[in-house]
């Protein structure tokens, strides 16, 4: 029958022409209508209307029938309301006692027969059973949400399944037993580790235990319906439990952390709190089925992980999995505070469906202890759930009683086929409680003292599942008790064990798949840079390649003029913009065989109108992409982002940890949109090597440069970065042509080892007429960590200026202009690691400089300044600066005031210099100076 939620008691005129309508002529109504009234009808002969007598007239009862249709569907849609899915609060109640009414139906409607039956294929039934139907359905301790989904085929396929099970698991007494096992599994480690390991911080599940027999369930289906791989991401809520019983982590190896035998006093990593840390390994399931799992470490900012783990298993999807994502899931266990608040959440949900994005459905769990740290669910979200975000994406919610694992186990189980058989987002909302406090030194009833008296109170879900199961006859008393006995015996041993040992990390090494071949790098080798020139041949032909449009395609006749002046840098000039330089790396790498990603806001033709490395054709919506037109395996993929930086950053930083031979690129539309993402620049990208061993080769194109646009898109904050700067931890740069940026995108996967790589990337030098590179920079040699000045004369210059990014062009033309061959000016290309070696032997050459300085566009308390100053501070270099003054906005919104403060800038570092002797002298008095104040 068709869908007649549409319809109420208020159409009665319009359904009873309807009926007569169809009497006459069933033909002249609608098909829907049609069966309606077909099986109204057939109902009308049945025992149940004879017996209900009263039933009414044909239109009454057809009213009648049309209430209990609605109460069917109000029931699939607002079951969950009414579900006795919280094991320690009694639920809100909507209507008490008026459910029937609410629906235009009474107590004396119970043993009439409605043809409605049919609805839910028990075919025409008494309205209490129907009823009982719906309640055993959708009332108990699973509520449903998934009406809202416009894909009817979705909602069929979870009404089909819940109604002719009434949503119901029946596992059978072996599949009990591995429940009862896993779920002892938790419950004791948790108590082991509360005994042993008395007010230290474990964050621990009680309350939850039974996330963890749910993931070996939806790891154990997975496999079933062809999973090879999940990827889990997880806070600390319980992490220690799923480390130990999901990801096979020794237990050993978890109570050596405990006692601190895992520090190392010789290693530079720092490390972290063992509740964040990553994990990987292979698993098999009870079905003898293998499975990789990986943990992904995370930081102590909730939801932060998220867009990693989706990252990572895009990555995996498309490098290991060859674009199947039914071989690869990711898990994400979110809290229910933070599910509800952090609007990264949001943010990785929309990235569901898309094409550069999409990881084939993603399995949410909430562990739902209905608290986050003191504060109550009430006042952490105005909606009336904590999952009620997945529905901006129409994902099914599933609420599930903690207590319930059985009900957990199916609703999992049910999520998974769901994931495998729509590739679609599911939610898992458990509803459980939080035994102790926050974490285990924490006073929870300082702030909810009726709530804990009522946990307090509560078994724990073993004790409950135990005696169900000791009902039912699957176990006995004794041999659970056994069960218990025993695990708690092996948890002992373990701790013995591990105690008697003197220092222990079985920690799994970092170079492992992927990684193989790679390690971590030295000083040397960061300072160094490889060889990353390519051939003639090889750049004219990718040349040729990238410039060649296809005669039958219809291109707009700008972009066709483009092309021709690109063609002619490959036929005639040799001589190359930025656009091409980049493009160049692109396709170079491509051709030795490394896939490359590049993700952001409108990058395909870029923001700036300079890449237009995907073309779209005339009137139509299909695209040209020279790069994956060149000879190679290796795929160039390139996404226009949603407008997310936080998200997208995430993401990327995790499609690169897990193909670290492949380059990826996240591209801000503006530099200054960066600090949207701040979260994953300082807990990922600038600390994860020193946390947790793990290398990142991401690459970040930050356009900065100040061109008068005001203050919000001049400044990429170099200083924030630069702050960040310490065990060459990341490369930071700021190149002025094209070939250095061409050299360095190379050498991002020339070396051994991988290093995040941020690029203050230009503007107005993507059409300068002067930022070009010659043929021969990309045919020979390699990215240049310094560039020295070739114009000024070594003998003469009584003044250094060191300078980055584009307004070294400027000071260029100053010193052109003026003919100062007195002022050399030598750009610092790369200001992390900072080539002080280099600098030195500037200082050296130009023996007679008497000023070093520092040149920047940014405010003095901005850019690379506050970086130098410190780094130089007790060097013979003794820089000074020359920069905008302090601010505590980026940029003057004044274009007028802009350009006067660059004239300033310019002009004070051509200022006539002071001689090295006058200086010299200078320095001598003010020290004596200062000798005779210190007397
Ligand atoms: C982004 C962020 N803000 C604040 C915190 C501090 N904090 C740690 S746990 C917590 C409560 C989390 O509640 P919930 O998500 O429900 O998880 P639970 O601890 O209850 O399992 C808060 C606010 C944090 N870790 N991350």
């Amino acid at each position: 029958m068709d869908r007649l939620n549409y319809i109420n008691s208020g159409n009665a005129a319009y359904i009873h022409s309807l009926y007569e309508a169809y009497q006459q002529d069933p033909g002249s109504v609608d098909y829907g209508w049609q069966k309606f009234f077909e099986g109204f009808d057939f109902g009308k002969t049945t025992e149940g209307i004879a017996v209900a007598g009263e039933a009414g007239s044909a239109p009454e009862h057809v009213l009648k029938e049309i209430n209990v249709l609605n109460m069917i569907d109000g029931y699939r849609s607002r079951g969950h309301l009414f579900t006795k899915t919280n094991p320690v609060r009694d639920r809100r109640k909507y209507f008490p006692g008026k459910e029937l009414e609410t629906f235009g139906l009474t107590e004396a409607d119970m043993d009439t027969v409605f043809n409605a039956g049919v609805e839910l294929g028990l075919g025409p039934a008494k309205l209490r059973d129907i009823r009982q139907m719906i309640e055993d359905t959708y009332c108990q301790t699973i509520g449903a949400e998934y009406k809202y989904i416009r894909n009817p085929i979705k909602v069929k396929w979870f009404e089909e399944r819940m109604e002719s099970r009434r949503n119901t698991p029946n596992f059978t007494t072996d599949e009990k037993k591995q429940i009862l096992s896993k779920l002892n599994q938790a419950v004791i480690f948790e108590s082991f580790l509360g005994t042993k390991f008395l007010g230290q911080k474990r964050f621990s599940l009680e309350g939850a235990e039974a996330l963890i027999p749910a993931l070996t369930s939806v790891i154990g289906k997975g496999s079933e319906l062809g999973i090879e791989e999940f990827t889990i991401g997880m806070a600390h809520r319980g992490r220690l439990n799923v480390l130990a019983n999901i990801m096979e982590k020794s237990y050993k190896e978890i109570f050596s952390e405990f006692q601190g035998k895992n520090y190392d006093a010789e290693s530079s990593f720092g490390g972290d709190v063992k509740y964040h840390l990553g994990y990987s390994t292979d698993i098999e399931t009870q079905a003898g089925k293998k499975v990789h799992l990986s943990l992904c470490p995370n930081p102590s900012h909730l939801e932060a992980v998220d867009p990693v783990v989706e990252g990572l298993t895009r990555s995996k999807i498309d490098y290991k999995y060859n674009g199947d994502f039914t071989k690869i899931a990711p898990i994400l266990i979110h809290g229910d505070a933070s599910v509800a608040g952090q609007g990264i959440v949001y943010e990785v949900l929309q990235m569901e469906k898309l094409e550069g994005y999409r990881t084939g459905g993603t399995i949410h769990l909430v562990i739902n202890n209905q608290i986050g740290f003191t504060t109550n669910y009430k006042d952490a979200r105005s909606s009336t759930y904590c999952t009620d975000v997945a529905k901006t994406v129409l994902s099914p919610v599933f609420h599930v009683n903690g207590d319930d694992v059985e009900a957990l186990a199916y609703v999992i189980n049910l999520a998974m086929e769901f994931r495998q058989t729509f590739n679609s987002d599911v939610f898992i909302d458990i509803l459980c409680y939080r035994r102790y406090g926050h974490n285990e030194a924490d006073e929870p009833k300082f702030t909810q003292p009726v709530l804990y008296k009522a946990i307090e109170e509560h078994p724990n879900p073993l004790e409950i599942y135990k005696q169900k199961l000791i009902k039912e006859g699957v176990v006995d008393g004794a041999g659970a008790a056994k069960l218990e006995k025993d695990f708690r015996g092996i948890l002992q041993k373990m701790l013995d064990e591990s105690k008697s040992e003197e220092r222990f990390t079985e920690s799994k090494p970092m170079f492992l798949g992927a990684w193989q071949g790679l390690h971590i790098a030295t000083e040397n080798e960061v300072t160094a840079s490889l060889d990353t020139a390519i051939s003639e041949k090889d750049l004219l032909e990718i040349g040729h390649k990238l410039t060649e449009l296809p005669k039958d395609k219809p291109f707009f006749k700008k972009i066709e003029k483009l092309f021709e002046e690109r063609r002619k840098m490959f036929d005639e000039t040799h001589v190359f913009d930025w656009a091409m330089g980049e493009q160049l790396a692109y396709g170079s790498l491509l051709k030795e065989g490394h896939p490359v990603r590049l993700s952001g806001e409108d990058v395909k033709r870029g923001t700036f109108s300079h890449r237009h490395a995907v073309l779209t054709l005339v009137d139509s919506e299909d695209e040209y992409t020279p790069l994956n037109t060149l000879d190679t395996q290796a795929k160039f993929r390139i996404y226009n982002s949603l407008l997310s930086e936080y998200g997208v950053l995430g993401f990327e930083y995790g499609y690169a940890l897990a193909n670290p031979h492949a380059l990826t690129i996240w591209e801000a539309q503006f530099g200054d949109f960066l600090n949207g993402a701040q979260i994953i620049v300082d807990q990922y990208i600038a600390s994860s090597e020193t946390k947790w061993q793990r290398g990142n080769g991401l690459v970040l194109l930050l356009p900065h440069g100040y061109e008068g646009q005001g203050p919000e898109h001049s400044s990429a904050r170099i200083e924030r970065f630069m702050e960040l700067c310490a065990d060459n931890n990341i490369q930071v740069a700021n190149c002025t042509t094209p070939a250095n940026f061409f050299h360095i995108l190379r050498r991002q996967l020339s070396r051994d080892f991988r290093k995040p790589l941020v690029i203050f990337s230009p503007k107005s030098l993507l059409r300068h007429p002067q930022c070009v590179s010659p043929l021969k920079d990309f045919t020979e040699g390699k990215f240049q960590e310094l560039i020295d000045d070739s114009y000024a004369d070594a003998k003469k210059v009584k003044r250094v200026l060191f300078v980055s990014g584009k307004l070294y062009y400027e000071l260029l033309d100053k010193q052109q202009q003026d003919k100062r061959k007195d002022v050399a000016i030598v750009r610092i290309e790369q200001l992390y690691p900072t080539p002080v070696a280099q600098m030195q032997k500037i200082k050296a050459k130009y023996s007679n400089a008497a000023d070093f300085i520092w040149v920047q566009e940014e405010p003095e308390n901005m850019g690379a300044w506050p970086y130098m100053v410190r780094k130089f501070r007790n060097s013979d270099l003794n820089l000074d600066v020359i920069s905008r003054k302090e601010s505590a906005s980026t940029a003057t919104g004044y274009a007028k005031q802009h350009t006067s403060q660059q004239l300033y800038i310019i002009g004070k570092a051509f200022e006539a210099p002071v001689s090295k002797a006058t200086k010299d002298n200078i320095n001598k008095t003010t020290e004596k100076m200062a000798n005779v104040a210190a007397d």
